[in-house]
């Protein structure tokens, strides 16, 4: 086992909170949560009890694709505040208890960032080379349809390259246009990285989420050149090839971690963001005598749902295929390295609508989810709302949407004629990443007390009954379902080191696994229907007793066999002397 109860480190024990500050808290009524926002709300989340905050970015941006397209490190974008509110917001978690990890977005940085308009203004400026410029294809014309330097499908639709005039190149963006990708060949991009994120050390926040870290290198041929990638749609290509985990990925993480980390290491958090890792890739990332990563986010679950068309295109889930990926990530990290474990957060739509039942058994389904999550071996992550049992938007038409991907995808399908807009439609009201972005539903109040202007997104008009004060109110609520289950991993041994053992791996709707630590035995089951479902179990479970249930009378297994109510959840503890069957 990779941690003994003497050696964990603290985050094995830990329950991390996600905050995209756009739609947390607004202070000042201009439909955009802030900081001074989030400081009347510090309280909700040392009630909640969690370890650590970890902030989407606050930085000064553009906000093209809401503030993962950053113009300055070090300073606070106007829209959330200034340094010093994020300095008093620290200071308010700090006080609490409650560590603060910032989003690391490096891959890529605006294209309105100093480096960058320096980068575009001459072939021959010092920093030309701090991004990945190319000229078009040999023989074409630039800026032609098909001249790119190569034929990569950007995250957000079209090609990976937008051509500038100015100099008759065209610059690399996996993302939107206005996220061109640092070149982190050069040497220099690299120290200029590590010294801002030790100013961010120094200046006491305790870690960072690192976003798409798995893409900074690229694979580039020794004359520069790069690779097109099997052909997808029309004229463009998978390049993923060519820039995910490429060939210099770990010999950079273990720079960084050497450079930034290293002699401070004590309390800090490094998640990495790693689209596409196996769990082969899992394991170098965190293996801790590596000294890369603490733990990753794994998207296999999440693609589990994305039908032929890809993640616009879903189809429904096959809980199976669930229980395959989370149990190979379990056992595939069960000896070295650790899982980072998550439902939701600022890029999915909402669990509870996604694997669960938003309508009849929204309470029971969410708080389900929750628990078969939260028991698993791994750091879980709650993004914000999720705590309250928040819902998908539920958005009927294309203008309700803001997020760049979903529009990004809407002009270029609509542009092929691929599909109907009904379908269109139904494809984003499932997996928008709007879905995740709605303001946090506070009270039942006209804005759910998020705002008293206008919101950037509309409110979910479920607030009226699904808002934080009803939850708090309500002791069976999914609020006090989530905090009994943090407190539990506090408490836990079991639930933080056992051993993980996944059990009827074969059934398609219950989702059933047992955790063990020197002796001590638990048993989670989880019924992803809403139908009852009875299981055989076995016999050592007999008369165990109830860790923690959704339901009023939770399931106990009698001669093995155990009846679950629609979408209950519950955590058994074996009953001393039970497992020797005598
Ligand atoms: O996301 C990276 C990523 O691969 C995605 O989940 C993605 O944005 C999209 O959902 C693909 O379908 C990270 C951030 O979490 C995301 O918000 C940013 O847009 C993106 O990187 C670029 O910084």
């Amino acid at each position: 086992m990779t941690f003994t109860v003497d050696d964990a480190p603290w985050w094995t024990g830990a329950v991390v909170y996600q905050i995209y500050p756009r739609s947390f808290q607004d202070s000042d009524g201009d439909g955009i949560g802030d900081l001074r926002g989030v400081l009347q709300r510090v309280d909700h989340l040392a009630d909640l009890g969690v370890d650590v905050v970890w902030f989407s970015p606050l930085y000064r941006s553009p906000q093209d694709d809401n503030g993962y397209d950053i113009s300055d490190y070090q300073d606070v974008d106007p829209l959330f505040g200034t340094l010093e509110d994020l300095d008093a917001v620290v200071e308010a978690l700090h006080d609490r208890g409650i560590k603060v990890v910032m989003d690391l977005v490096v891959n890529h940085t605006s294209d309105e960032h100093p480096w960058f308009v320096e980068s575009r203004s001459s072939t021959d400026n010092p920093k030309r080379d701090w991004y990945w410029w190319r000229p078009a294809r040999p023989g074409m014309q630039p800026g032609t349809p098909g001249a790119e330097p190569t034929n990569w499908a950007s995250f957000f639709s079209g090609p990976t390259w937008e051509y500038d005039e100015a100099t008759g190149e065209y610059y690399l963006h996996l993302f939107s246009r206005k996220q061109p990708d640092l070149n982190w060949e050069n040497p220099e991009v690299r120290q200029a990285v590590y010294a801002m994120m030790r100013w961010w050390l120094d200046r006491g926040v305790d870690g960072f989420r690192m976003d798409v870290i798995n893409l900074i290198s690229k694979a580039v041929g020794p004359d520069g050149s790069l690779a097109d990638g099997p052909a997808t749609t029309g004229a463009l290509g998978d390049g993923s090839g060519q820039y995910m985990h490429g060939p210099r990925l770990h010999e950079y993480l273990q720079e960084m971690h050497r450079e930034v980390f290293d002699g401070r290491r004590a309390g800090l958090l490094l998640v990495g963001e790693t689209p596409g890792a196996t769990v082969e890739d899992g394991a170098l990332f965190t293996d801790p005598s590596r000294r890369e990563l603490d733990m990753v986010f794994t998207f296999e679950h999440v693609g589990l749902d994305h039908g032929p068309g890809g993640k616009f295109d879903p189809r429904p889930l096959d809980l199976r295929d669930l229980k395959a990926v989370l149990g190979r990530w379990q056992a595939g990290l069960a000896d070295v390295g650790w899982n980072a474990l998550y439902w939701d957060n600022h890029d999915q739509p909402r669990i509870v609508s996604r694997f669960g039942d938003d309508g009849e058994y929204r309470r029971e389904s969410a708080t389900m989810l929750a628990t078969v999550l939260h028991l698993h071996r791994g750091t879980p992550y709650v993004y914000q709302g999720e705590e309250l049992g928040m819902t998908n938007a539920h958005l009927r038409s294309f203008d309700a949407y803001r997020d760049i991907e979903s529009l990004r995808y809407v002009q270029e399908t609509r542009a092929l004629g691929h599909t109907s807009d009904d379908r269109l439609l139904a494809g984003l009201a499932a997996m928008s990443r709007d879905n995740a972005r709605t303001p946090v539903q506070w009270d039942a109040s006209p804005q759910a007390g998020f705002t008293t202007g206008e919101p950037w997104l509309p409110v979910n008009p479920n607030h009226r009954s699904v808002n934080a004060e009803a939850e708090r109110a309500d002791p069976r609520s999914v609020f006090h379902h989530y905090r009994r289950l943090i407190a539990l991993r506090h408490d836990d041994a079991t639930v933080r080191l056992g051993d993980f053992t996944m059990l009827l791996p074969e059934h398609p709707h219950v989702y059933a696994f047992t955790r063990e630590l020197d002796g001590d035995a638990l048993l989670v089951l989880g019924n992803f229907s809403g139908d009852e479902q009875r299981v055989d179990v076995d016999a050592t479970w007999d008369g165990a007793e109830v860790v923690i249930g959704n339901v009023d009378d939770p399931a106990v297994p009698h001669g093995g066999l155990v009846r679950l109510a629609p979408w209950e959840g519950v955590v058994l503890r074996r009953v001393a002397g039970a497992a020797t069957g005598g």
